[in-house]
């Protein structure tokens, strides 16, 4: 139990040699993977989000504790795999067309592993065709959206109409953010979900698969 707090206090203040050193300490007194995940990790992340909302953290604190919190998870995942954990559901995450901006999408990347999603990053100028094609062969529960520009931001309404083509738009939630975005813009463009910042959409990820 101490461990884990160690590992919980590590990831808070954004410490990820001894967040690293928490959880090889956990593992060693035999507490099992899941529960370093589920009560280390995922709640200091938990923990930063709400911090970050109340404006008690910004974007460099909470961009630290998530390398912290990934520095953990890496020693955990060959462990999480053997036991047969299962990430709580998958997102296709990419920035959409056009759009080369990368920092605040890898964020959201980072706070929903956090929250325990398995997540596929296409990275970076990712055309419509190749997010559908993503969510297909990967059968993921969400596909989220990045736009930084207002000269890309229609190319989600692009990506939405893929999915559409290949039929599979209601397989799958759709959620956008991004500086100029809105909630309105989301319906707008037929998407499930808008999510303001990194710490709103692991909420809004959840809240998109019943959770
Ligand atoms: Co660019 N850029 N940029 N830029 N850039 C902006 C976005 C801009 C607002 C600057 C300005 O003019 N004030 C402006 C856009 C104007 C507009 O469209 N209205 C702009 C421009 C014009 C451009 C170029 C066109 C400049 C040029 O070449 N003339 C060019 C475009 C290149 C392209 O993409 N095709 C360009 C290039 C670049 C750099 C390459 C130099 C660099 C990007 C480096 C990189 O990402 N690897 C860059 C940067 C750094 C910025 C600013 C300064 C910072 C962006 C950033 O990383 N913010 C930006 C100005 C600004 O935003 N103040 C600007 C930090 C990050 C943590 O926040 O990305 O907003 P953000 O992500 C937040 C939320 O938005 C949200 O959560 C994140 C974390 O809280 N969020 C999501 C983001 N994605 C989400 C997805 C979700 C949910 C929430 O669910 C799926």
């Amino acid at each position: 139990m101490e461990n884990l707090k160690t590992v919980f206090d590590a990831v808070l203040t954004g410490n990820a040699p001894g967040t690293e050193a928490g959880v090889r300490a956990a593992l060693g007194d035999g507490a099992p993977a899941e529960d370093i995940l589920n009560k280390g990790l995922i709640p200091a992340m938990a923990e930063v989000g709400r911090l970050f909302e109340a404006g008690e953290y910004y974007v460099p604190e909470m961009l630290i504790a998530a390398r912290a919190m990934q520095s953990g998870l890496s020693i955990l995942k060959p462990q999480l795999a053997e036991a047969g954990v299962e990430a709580i559901g998958k997102v296709v995450l990419g920035t959409v067309q056009g759009d080369l901006h990368d920092i605040g999408k890898s964020l959201v990347g980072m706070m929903l592993e956090g929250a325990g999603f398995e997540v596929i990053d296409l990275g970076v100028d990712v055309p419509p065709a190749k997010f559908a094609e993503a969510v297909r062969s990967n059968s993921a529960n969400i596909v989220a959206l990045s736009a930084l520009l207002t000269t890309t931001m229609q190319n989600m309404h692009s990506t939405i109409e893929a999915l559409d083509d290949m039929g599979i738009r209601d397989q799958v939630k759709v959620m956008i953010g991004g500086a100029p975005l809105s909630a309105a813009f989301a319906k707008q463009i037929g998407a499930d979900g808008y999510a303001q910042d990194a710490s709103a959409a692991a909420r809004l990820a959840l809240s998109l698969i019943g959770k």
